[in-house]
């Protein structure tokens, strides 16, 4: 009992004696005051290079927009049958623009197909009956657009399902109108296709191209009848139905030149022609293409009339960069990709559809996801969200791609996860006790807020959708620190892609676009205001505005006069 009063006191009088010396010598690191900041290049140091300030460019609607790609049989069922259908997308729009924040929506294929997926079309004028009818597309539709948000469909057009009455006809029927629909040939070629599969299927006299599967039959783009259908097609969803345009799938397999089929100057060609015809039917309509290749191969898509292309290069650049722990990579590959593209005309995205899930890709690691987040939503480009990637739901392609593309979680229960009220399609994957929607709404740190932090915070800031793009300079290599301006309001991004807490980072720009001045700095996050920051004629600093950045964690600073 002594001794424990002896040490209250001796307390007592160290905390008197700190408390009014203003903590100064407190080794408690939270009471620690900000270290003394650089105000100004100072002339004993040597500053590196960093990346000259971005030219501004042209910017359109889609890059202001969050795109969130849903699954319709797998993101809310409305009538208790175990599928998804329009009608459950409907009832959880509050979700998807309040609680997340999307602007816009890409639905994987709506129409009619054998397949579970979609992705052979027997009917490219129809709603799958699975998922309701074309009057609940239409309300879905009417419902977004009053709401200001936009819808784009998954156009599935290389080919269709051999169960589509067109090739029904074409493969029974030599004499039928639809013969030259598809590419039918005797005998049969021996080449096979870019990846080594068989593309040639079917029997003697009938054997048929289908650069994916025997039930996957391309379509034949030589042929004019073809090409009207397709054209008429898209007029009708984009004038009757008022959709705001098209993810076109398979995009670079288009037209076959013989051996050669992947990215012809045909297939180009004939996208050029499309997306004519469709900015003639609805001229603000978006085509964004899947081009699964190389960000040089993509761009020439864009070079061709087609809005935008997924950048695959870049998402898995990402996801290797935070499971990694080092920005290098990726450093350089926002480089490669800003030289390459036109202004910000990329979409952006962590995983998708056809792909393991990105939280199971960053081993499962939520200060991971946080990160990866955190780089998509503040990069220019216009970012994709793949529907359950916002709540760390999990999958890989092991196991059939059904494992990605499971039923959302939006409860905790067991066997339905608030899916349905019936039996779900497919089994619901697992740990939908603390992934799903309706817990991680009521954490304020949880991956669904930081999500929807982050998202709120690109839509009321410019910098993020529209403004320039330069690389800083920051005195730690584990730190990728960016500098995000528009119209004189800049943004500092730095994102710590160690495992280990940094102290005080120098941070740093030769130059930039903003005028000379001392500027306010502002943390986002904590909404605290920090040290001015100084800049000089060159609009150049150096400057230590934080005392720490935390092991993966990203820090937002608003810079603003
Ligand atoms: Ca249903
Ligand atoms: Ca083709």
């Amino acid at each position: 009992m002594m001794k424990n009063q002896k040490l209250f006191w001796v307390n007592l009088i160290i905390s008197f004696f700190l408390i009014s010396c203003g903590g100064s010598d407190v080794s408690d690191p939270v009471s620690k005051p900000y270290p003394t900041p650089t105000p100004e290049p100072n002339p004993s140091v040597t500053i590196p290079e960093t990346e000259s300030p971005q030219a501004q460019g042209a910017t359109y609607w889609w890059n202001e927009a969050v795109f969130y790609e849903i699954f319709v049989r797998s993101f809310y069922d409305s009538d208790g049958d175990g599928i998804g259908d329009i009608n459950g997308i409907r009832e959880k729009l509050d979700y998807l623009q309040n609680d997340l924040g999307a602007t816009a929506l890409w639905l994987m294929p709506i129409n009619p197909s054998p397949s579970y997926h979609g992705y052979d079309v027997t009917d490219y004028k129809a709603i799958n009956p699975d998922y309701g009818t074309m009057q609940d597309f239409r309300s879905l539709v009417q419902e977004l657009h009053s709401r200001g948000m936009k819808i784009v469909i998954d156009y599935v057009i290389n080919h269709t399902s051999d169960q589509h009455p067109w090739f029904q006809s074409a493969y029974n029927d030599k004499k039928s109108t639809y013969r030259d629909w598809y590419i039918f040939v005797n005998p049969k070629p021996t080449y096979t296709g870019s990846w080594g599969q068989g593309v040639w299927h079917g029997e003697a006299p009938n054997y048929y191209y289908g650069v994916f599967s025997y039930v996957m039959p391309d379509l034949n783009y030589n042929t004019q009848a073809v090409k009207d259908e397709i054209k008429e097609t898209s007029t009708y969803w984009l004038t009757e139905v008022g959709v705001d345009g098209f993810r076109l799938d398979a995009a670079k397999h288009l037209i076959e030149e013989g051996e050669i089929q992947d990215n012809t100057d045909a297939t180009l060609t004939y996208w050029k022609e499309f997306t004519a015809n469709m900015k003639s039917d609805k001229n603000d309509a978006i085509t964004i293409a899947e081009v699964i290749d190389g960000s040089q191969v993509i761009v020439k898509y864009i070079n061709n009339g087609i809005d935008l292309g997924f950048e695959f290069d870049l998402a898995g650049t990402i996801l290797n960069a935070v499971k990694k722990n080092s920005p290098q990579a990726l450093k350089s590959k926002l480089a490669e990709i800003r030289d390459l593209y036109p202004y910000h005309q990329y979409a952006t995205f962590l995983s998708n559809h056809d792909q393991d899930r990105s939280y199971e890709t960053m081993g499962k690691s939520i200060a991971n996801s946080k990160l990866a987040a955190s780089i998509l939503l503040t990069l220019p480009g216009t970012p994709f969200i793949y529907y359950g990637e916002e709540i760390g739901m999990w999958g890989t392609k092991a196991g059939g791609d059904e494992y990605i593309r499971t039923p959302l979680h939006w409860t905790s229960d067991a066997t339905t996860a608030g899916f349905t009220t019936g039996t779900p399609w497919w089994s619901i994957i697992g740990d939908q006790e603390t992934k799903n929607v309706a817990t991680q709404k009521e954490e304020d740190t949880s991956l669904l807020n930081t999500y929807a932090q982050l998202i709120a915070l690109r839509k009321s800031h410019p910098q993020f959708t529209k403004g320039t793009f330069q690389t800083l300079g920051v005195s730690s290599a584990s730190i990728y620190g960016y500098l995000r301006e528009f119209k004189g309001k800049a943004v500092i991004v730095a994102h710590n892609f160690s495992n280990n807490e940094i102290s005080s980072p120098k941070i740093y720009a030769k130059k930039t676009n903003l005028p000379e001045g001392t500027y306010k700095v502002k943390d986002f996050i904590s909404g605290s205001y920090l040290e001015n920051v100084k800049l000089n004629e060159d609009g150049g600093f150096l400057f230590q505005p934080i005392e720490r950045i935390g092991k993966k964690e990203t820090k937002v600073l608003l810079i603003e006069q």
